[in-house]
């Protein structure tokens, strides 16, 4: 790991501290880069591969935020801003309802190439950032943040944590071409980015918000369910145009849908044989 200049305050926001990285520390996201762009050429929706090539995340190294801001900022005001890994909800849901992404500054190891559970710096900008140059998902990234403040007050975290699960991380969407991955969690995994659309093990169903909101989901595994959006539309009305605190009174508290359920009025894309979940428990090692 690079030693860097810890400069914190309240928001957890650190310097980047660009000329610290190692060369090692570039070759990774070069290697992470070339490989996960190869699997994604055919697999992600035309705005998250858009929005690579507009921030230039291909120019060689580590991207510089001061570098990616300037673009980003261009189109939708968003920043990037340096953080140590997971900071605490509220921290993370002031910098979205401010328009700044935090994302992690440390990269992974040579040892933890193709799977870790703290956001670094290759998930957080090759897999969030490049969205944050559509407009709308923008919008949606704010509008997420303004009503996990709100969902904190309810005492509905949980399910909102569930839509940020289901569509920021492992969303899907259709498109002319087919489905295709829009999430970060998806599009930053060489083997989910496999597995998510190409496997016939999990279900894929139509995105509806309070179905969604409802959703036990896995953090230590392949998704057993994804849910499909038609738009990006589809997010903002979800959220910008949609008032919760009716749907936060009756929904009980917690998520209470297995992730692997398939219920009545779900519109169903593919129904998943669920073989992958099952081999892993019957294995013990799921
Ligand atoms: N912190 N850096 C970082 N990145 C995240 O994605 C993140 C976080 N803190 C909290 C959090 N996500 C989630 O708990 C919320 O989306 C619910
Ligand atoms: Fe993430």
């Amino acid at each position: 790991m690079s030693t860097h200049a810890v400069v914190r305050d309240d928001d957890y926001v650190i310097d980047q501290n660009w000329p610290g990285y190692t060369a090692d520390e570039h070759a990774v996201w070069d290697f992470l880069y070339r490989r996960q762009r190869d699997i994604l050429a055919d697999r992600a929706d035309e705005a998250l591969l858009a929005g690579h090539e507009a921030l230039n995340l291909n120019r060689g190294g580590i991207p510089n935020f001061a570098e990616i801001n300037k673009e980003l900022k261009a189109r939708t005001g968003f920043t990037v801003v340096a953080v140590p890994g997971l900071v605490p909800d509220e921290v993370f849901f002031n910098h979205l309802a401010n328009r700044r992404f935090p994302a992690g500054q440390f990269i992974r190891g040579r040892h933890q190439l193709d799977y870790l559970q703290e956001p670094d710096i290759f998930h957080d900008v090759f897999g969030h950032v490049p969205l944050l140059t559509n407009p709308v998902f923008a919008d949606y990234m704010e509008a997420y943040g303004q009503g996990g403040l709100r969902a904190m007050k309810f005492g509905k975290l949980k399910n909102l944590a569930a839509l940020y699960w289901y569509t920021v991380e492992f969303g899907l969407i259709e498109t002319p071409k087919g489905v295709r991955i829009y999430g970060a969690g998806i599009s930053s995994s060489k083997d989910e980015s496999i597995f998510a659309l190409d496997n016939p093990s999990p279900n894929r169903l139509r995105f509806d918000l309070e179905r969604v909101m409802r959703t036990q989901y896995r953090i230590d595994d392949y998704q057993q369910t994804y849910f499909v959006i038609r738009s990006y539309d589809d997010l903002i009305r979800a959220t910008v145009d949609y008032d919760f605190a009716p749907l936060y009174h009756h929904l009980a508290d917690g998520v209470t849908h297995p992730p692997d359920a398939i219920l009545p009025a779900d519109q169903v894309i593919s129904a998943g044989t669920q073989a992958y979940a099952r081999e892993k428990a019957a294995n013990g090692t799921g």
